[in-house]
């Protein structure tokens, strides 16, 4: 088999970037390990930037996410047993978020696959990238007991953390930057209307908590519980009942509950590697960098990496230019590490450190009175949640 830009991984950035190289009429093929069943079942991210908004519409698969979706003006900080809104739109001279769900995001994103008959590979094993560094990159793997080869212009590494084409690169072409926080985020998903219309993030002597949702009628709820623990030891019970207890009396009040439909444990981690490009494979999307969640960056970064991959691509084959192509690496690196101190600092602000004690909560709660009560403080916090600009 034979094209022009063969894509490791099914997930929002491969699917995304697929489908921004067929409109610009360049062939390409998805290999995923996994059933996209699967990949459906994963419940993860919620809020898009107007960027990500805008790369889906060029993907022409922006539809129901403009029909079903929520747009969010504002959402809110809890603490001190008090909520304070941020009006982001006012902020930010009327930006906004969507809220729309990661899973919706990827099933659009397969529909408009499929309806082109482009091909995906699901289910392939053993995936092997080789000469990425020279004139003949190729990606090798198994179905059903058959071995593949693949031969491509360029290979785009889209296979999230744990994938096969970060850890194909030589240990000494490549930087790695981490951080571990000492938590994870303990979530749930549920049919029962929102606590709230808008986003609760709350900082509490207890821990953080998030009230989010997808839908007038689903809800997706967080707690920051510690690293060791394990979702077996938590019930739906045990789960709302300590979510009450984050909250402020009114929410508390008008919290509905009901049996949960997913629940699981995310670890919660900073991560970048440099560079981005290693001759003709690049990396994109959680494959490349991770955030903790609580600035809802990790889709709407590996949105913006495929939007500067597709145009390099774009650029190559039509204006048979190299430059989109030797920037790309620089270009995503410079909005992403804004977007990993956007979510460092959030994190930090947010949640309960066991090491810094009372004074540590102290301090977080002088920072958000501030935040509330400063015009620019406020502002920093909306435009980087509303996203930063492309640049391109
Ligand atoms: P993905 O989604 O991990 O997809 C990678 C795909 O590659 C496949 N794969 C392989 N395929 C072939 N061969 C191999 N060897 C392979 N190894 C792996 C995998 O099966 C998978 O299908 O990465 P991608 O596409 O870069 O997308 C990144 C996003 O999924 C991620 O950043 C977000 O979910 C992060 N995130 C959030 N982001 C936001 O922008 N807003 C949010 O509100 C938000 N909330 C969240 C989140 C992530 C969370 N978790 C669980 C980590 C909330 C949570 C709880
Ligand atoms: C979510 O709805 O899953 C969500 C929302 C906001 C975040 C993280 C996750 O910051």
């Amino acid at each position: 088999m034979r094209t022009q830009v063969a894509i490791i991984g099914a997930g929002p950035s491969g699917l995304l970037l697929g489908q921004l190289l067929h409109k610009a009429g360049i062939d390409n093929i998805v290999i995923e390990r996994q059933s996209g069943d699967y990949v459906l079942g994963r419940i993860r991210a919620g809020v898009l930037e107007q960027i990500t908004m805008d790369l889906l519409e060029q993907a022409g698969v922006a539809q129901r996410a403009h029909a079903e979706g929520l747009p969010h003006d504002g959402f809110e900080l809890l603490f001190k047993g008090e909520r304070h809104r941020i009006d982001m739109h006012k902020l930010t001279g009327g930006k906004r978020v969507m809220v729309y769900g990661q899973t919706e995001v990827t099933r659009d994103l397969m529909a408009a696959r499929a309806a082109a008959g482009l091909t995906t590979v699901y289910e392939a094993s053993d995936v092997s990238l080789h000469d990425f560094d020279g004139g003949q990159p190729r990606v090798r793997y198994q179905k059903d007991g058959v071995t593949h080869e693949i031969a491509c212009d360029f290979i785009a590494g889209c296979d999230g953390f744990h994938g096969v084409a970060r850890a194909s690169v030589p240990a000494s072409a490549i930087e790695l930057y981490e951080k571990v926080y000492p938590f994870g985020w303990l979530g749930v998903l549920a049919d029962v209307p929102p606590v709230s219309e808008e986003l609760i993030y709350a900082n509490t002597p207890r821990g953080f908590a998030l009230c989010s949702m997808r839908s007038h009628t689903r809800s997706r709820y967080y707690l920051q519980v510690p690293s060791d623990h394990k979702v077996e030891q938590w019930t739906d019970a045990l789960f709302w009942e300590e979510l009450a207890r984050r909250l402020d009396p009114e929410a508390r009040e008008r919290l509905v509950t009901g049996p949960s439909l997913e629940m699981s444990i995310a670890p919660l981690r900073s991560f970048v590697a440099e560079p981005m490009r290693f001759g003709k494979l690049f990396l994109a999307g959680d494959a490349a960098h991770i955030v903790p969640p609580t600035g809802a960056k990790g889709l709407n970064l590996a949105a913006s990496d495929v939007g500067y991959l597709s145009s390099a691509f774009i650029e190559h084959y039509r204006e048979r230019s190299q430059a989109g192509i030797d920037h790309y690496s620089a270009r995503c690196l410079s909005r992403i590490w804004k977007a990993e101190r956007f979510s460092w600092w959030f994190t930090s602000l947010m949640h309960r450190f066991p090491e810094t004690g009372e004074f540590g909560q102290k301090i977080q709660e002088a920072e958000l009175d501030y935040l509330i009560h400063s015009e620019a403080a406020s502002t920093s916090l909306a435009e980087n949640y509303v996203g930063l600009p492309m640049k391109l």
